[in-house]
């Protein structure tokens, strides 16, 4: 395991110079003006009784404290710059991958219905991340890359890296996106390019069936950044044996138990607050009432009952 301090991509060196070199100068200007005043406190005291004299105008000094501070600020410009240009300059070959942010999960889709919590890299290999949001602004920061760009409702932005070493590195969210936002992270994982096509290979063997239109539909919604299909419990309940089940919800009147067909997952999608699935918090899920078209609802439906007559 590596630690984030030293950088893990391509682009960190860079980022590190700019960063080292202004952090060095606030440094000895915090240290220079406070030790200036401080002997100016003392020296000028009023104890000591001297005289203070009158100064108008200083060419010399005036053109030293201009030009010296235009020189600092623009190497920090060129630091700045040398460490920004690449990364907007994304290599032809990059291997691309989408990310989905939502309240409060990543999904990094590697296409062909393949969805992954984590990112997984391949290591020294060029990648392209395509941010997306599936809601409000969010912010996909991975500080051992030194690579942080938002992630914005209706606008296409983008981050590019290589991965200079192996381990495994923190993902965070760096917008402010509501309740459960400290909790948004997930891990950047690095392997070797035989153990990611490896990895790759299995995830598409996750049970998602990418051509059912009903699961294409949730899937275009984003349901499972917050439900698996699997049985595990992320932000919502696990889809996994849905269909028929006995569901035990909470509304205002009290908890109560609803078998889980049709009606009761319409109910769901439609008015996902008014029953509450037990062990779950209210207010997490939005109604999909003005976002899905046509029959969408039916065959989300109709893919849960196939999933219940499958086995
Ligand atoms: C932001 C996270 C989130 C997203 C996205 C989301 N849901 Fe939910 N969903 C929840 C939570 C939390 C619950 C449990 C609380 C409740 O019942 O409201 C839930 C409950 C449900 C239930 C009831 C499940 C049960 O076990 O009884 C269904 C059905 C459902 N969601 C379907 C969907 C569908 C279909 C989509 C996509 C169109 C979707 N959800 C998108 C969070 C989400
Ligand atoms: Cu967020």
């Amino acid at each position: 395991m590596e630690t984030a301090f030293s950088g893990a991509s391509n682009l960190a060196e860079a980022v590190d110079r700019a960063f080292i070199f202004i952090f060095s100068i606030s440094f000895i200007f915090t240290i220079g003006i406070t030790a200036l005043m401080i002997y100016i406190v003392i020296h000028f005291s009023r104890k000591k009784g001297k005289v203070p004299m009158q100064f108008t105008g200083n060419t010399k000094l005036e053109i030293v404290w201009t030009v010296i501070p235009l020189i600092i600020v623009l190497m920090m410009f060129y630091y700045g710059t040398i460490a920004f240009t690449p990364m907007r300059r994304v290599p032809k070959d990059a291997m691309q991958i989408k990310v989905i942010g939502r309240m409060w999960v990543w999904s990094f889709d590697y296409g062909d219905g393949k969805i992954s919590k984590d990112l997984v890299v391949p290591f020294n290999r060029d990648v392209k991340l395509n941010l997306y949001s599936a809601d409000v602004n969010h912010g996909l920061f991975i500080p051992a890359f030194r690579v942080k760009e938002d992630v914005i409702p209706g606008y296409d932005n983008y981050l590019w890296f290589r991965p200079i070493v192996k381990g495994e590195f923190d993902i965070f969210c760096t917008e402010y996106c509501g309740l459960a936002h400290s909790g948004m992270t997930a891990k950047a994982i690095v392997v070797d390019s035989l153990d990611f096509e490896k990895w790759l290979t299995q995830l598409k063997a996750t049970g998602i069936t990418p051509d059912d239109p009903g699961m294409k539909i949730i899937k275009a919604n984003g349901c499972l950044t917050c439900h698996s299909l699997d049985g595990a419990k992320i932000v919502g309940p696990s889809f996994k044996g849905l269909y028929g089940s006995k569901r035990a919800v909470i509304t205002d009147q009290g908890e109560k138990q609803v078998d889980a067909f049709d009606d009761y997952i319409k109910r769901s999608v439609i008015d996902p607050n008014i029953e509450v699935v037990k062990g779950f918090n209210k207010g997490l899920m939005q109604s999909y009432k003005e976002v899905l078209k046509g029959d969408d609802l039916d065959k989300i439906v109709d893919y849960f009952r196939k999933q219940s007559e499958q086995k």
